[in-house]
C-alpha cells in the first residue's frame, strides 16, 4: 500500500481547504489535499458570490489575488424591497468604508488550484475512507484513487470535507456537541446569461417569499427565489422561474423588468445553521462547512471558512516555527466566537425575509417593520452593515 508522509493532511479542495493549502505553503510547511470529486467538478461546482472585504484581502495577502483585482465587482450597499418601498443601504457609509467584493466561488477555487498546480500538492478523484490515530501524534488518512488504497502519515489532519465528509463523524459523539435548525423553506438558484438587475444586490420580502438579485460579472446574473422544501428544479419552467423572480423582486416598484437571457445551470439549496462545538479533536482540525452551515441569505459561508483557516495556518506556523501551541490550542474557542456571530446575523437576515408555512400577519408586519427600521435608522443599519461586510478576526 501506498504510504505519503507529509507535514499537514487537508482533506477537501473547497475554498477552506485551497486556502490552507496556500497559507501554509506560504509559511515553508508541506501538504496535500485529498479531493473525493475530480478537478472540473470542483471548479464547475456554482456557489457562493458575495466575499467580505476581509475574505478578499487575505485572498491577495495570500498572493492569489492578482485576478480578484482585476475582475472583482466592489459594492458599496445593497438593496431592499418590502411593502412597496425601496431601501438602499449604505453599508459603506456605515462603516467607514468597507464593502462587500462580487467575486464567484469558482474563481477563488480556480485562482487557489492554480497556484497549488506546479506543486503537485492536490490528489483530485482521491475519497478519503477514514481517519485514524488523531489522538496520536501520527495520525492517519486512508485514501482510495483508481482503485488502489493509500495511508497519508501526517502531523496534523485538516478536516475541510464540508458538511457530508468523513471528519466530523471521526470526533466521538461524546466529545462533541451539535447544534442545528432545519428552516422549513429552500433557494431555488439560476445562473443566467444576462445583464444584472441592478449595480448592487437586492433582497426583496414578498408575499410569496424571499427574492434576490446578484451577479458574477456585467453579463452574468445570479438569482434565488425561495420554494418549499421538497421542490425539483426541473419543476420550474426557465419562463415560470423568470416570472416569478420578477414579480417577487418588482415588489410594486414601478418600472422594474428582469434581463431574461439564456438560464445557464438551475439549483435546490435546502437551508440549515449548524455548528459542532468542538472543531479540534487531539490533532484533527475542523475548517469551513465541515463545522459549521449558515443559511446563505447574508451570504456568510465560504467567509466563515476564510476566518477558520487564518486561525488554523497561523497556529499551525506557530508551531513549526518553535513559537508555540498557544493559537492551535485555542483554535476551537476562538472560531466558535467569530462562527456564533456570524450564525446569529446569518438566522436573523434569512428570519426577516423568508415566509415560513406558518406565519400569520402579525409575523408579516414584524419583519416589515425590522427591514423598515435597519433602512431609516443609522444605528440599525449599522449594525446590518457592520456584520455585513464581515466582523473582525481573531488573527
Ligand atoms: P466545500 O466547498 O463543501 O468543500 C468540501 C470539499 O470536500 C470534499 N470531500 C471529500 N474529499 C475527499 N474525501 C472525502 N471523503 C470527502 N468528502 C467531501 C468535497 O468534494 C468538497 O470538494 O466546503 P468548504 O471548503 O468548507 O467551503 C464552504 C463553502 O463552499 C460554502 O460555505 C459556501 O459556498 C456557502 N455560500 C456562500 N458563502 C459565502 O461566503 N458567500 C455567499 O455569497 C454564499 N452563497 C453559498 C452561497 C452556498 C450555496 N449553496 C449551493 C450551498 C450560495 C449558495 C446557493
Ligand atoms: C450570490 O451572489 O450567489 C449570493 C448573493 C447574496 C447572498 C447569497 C448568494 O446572500
Amino acid at each position: 500500500m501506498k504510504t505519503i508522509k507529509k507535514q499537514v493532511g487537508i482533506i477537501g479542495a473547497g475554498p477552506a481547504g485551497l486556502l490552507l493549502a496556500q497559507l501554509l505553503h506560504n509559511e515553508g510547511i508541506d501538504s496535500v489535499i485529498l479531493e473525493a470529486k475530480s478537478e472540473d467538478y470542483v471548479i464547475d461546482r456554482v456557489r457562493a458570490g458575495v466575499l467580505e472585504q476581509g475574505a478578499a484581502d487575505t485572498l491577495i495577502e495570500a498572493g492569489v489575488g492578482e485576478r480578484l483585482k482585476k475582475e472583482c465587482i466592489p459594492h458599496d450597499g445593497i438593496i431592499f424591497r418590502f411593502a412597496g418601498k425601496e431601501r438602499y443601504v449604505d453599508v459603506a457609509g456605515l462603516t467607514e468604508g468597507r464593502q462587500v467584493i462580487v467575486y464567484g466561488q469558482q474563481s477563488v477555487v480556480r485562482d487557489l488550484i492554480d497556484a497549488r498546480r506546479s506543486y503537485d500538492e492536490v490528489l483530485f478523484e482521491t475519497k478519503v475512507s477514514h481517519i485514524e490515530d488523531v489522538t496520536t501524534d501520527k495520525p492517519k488518512i486512508h485514501y482510495e484513487k483508481d482503485g488502489q488504497s493509500g495511508i497519508i502519515e501526517c502531523d496534523y489532519i485538516a478536516g475541510c470535507d464540508g458538511f457530508w465528509g468523513v471528519s466530523r463523524a471521526t470526533i466521538p459523539d461524546e466529545k462533541k456537541r451539535v447544534f442545528e435548525n432545519v428552516y422549513p423553506y429552500s433557494w431555488l438558484g439560476l445562473l443566467a446569461e444576462s445583464k444584472p438587475a441592478n449595480h448592487v444586490v437586492i433582497y426583496s420580502l414578498h408575499e410569496n417569499g424571499f427574492a434576490l438579485a446578484s451577479m458574477r460579472s456585467e453579463k452574468i446574473s445570479r438569482h434565488y427565489i425561495q420554494v418549499p422544501n421538497d421542490t425539483n428544479a426541473e419543476d420550474w419552467s426557465d419562463e415560470a422561474l423568470w416570472d416569478e423572480l420578477e414579480l417577487r423582486l418588482k415588489n410594486d416598484i414601478d418600472g422594474f423588468e428582469l434581463d431574461r437571457g439564456p438560464i445557464l445551470q438551475k439549483g435546490v439549496t435546502p437551508m440549515r445553521s449548524f455548528v459542532c462545538e468542538t472543531m479540534r479533536y487531539g490533532n484533527l482540525f475542523l475548517a469551513g462547512d465541515a463545522a459549521h452551515i449558515v443559511p446563505p441569505t447574508g451570504a456568510k459561508g465560504l467567509n466563515l471558512a476564510v476566518g477558520d483557516v487564518r486561525i488554523l495556518a497561523a497556529g499551525l506556523a506557530d508551531k513549526y516555527n518553535g513559537k508555540g501551541t498557544d493559537w492551535l490550542d485555542r483554535y476551537s474557542e476562538a472560531c466558535l466566537d467569530r462562527i456564533w456571530k456570524v450564525e446569529r446575523f446569518s438566522w436573523w437576515v434569512t428570519s426577516m425575509f423568508h415566509r415560513a408555512p406558518d406565519d400569520v400577519e402579525f409575523d408579516i408586519k414584524m419583519q416589515q417593520a425590522s427591514l423598515n427600521y435597519l433602512t431609516s435608522s443609522d444605528i440599525g443599519g449599522a449594525s446590518f452593515a457592520e456584520n455585513y461586510v464581515g466582523l473582525p478576526y481573531a488573527i
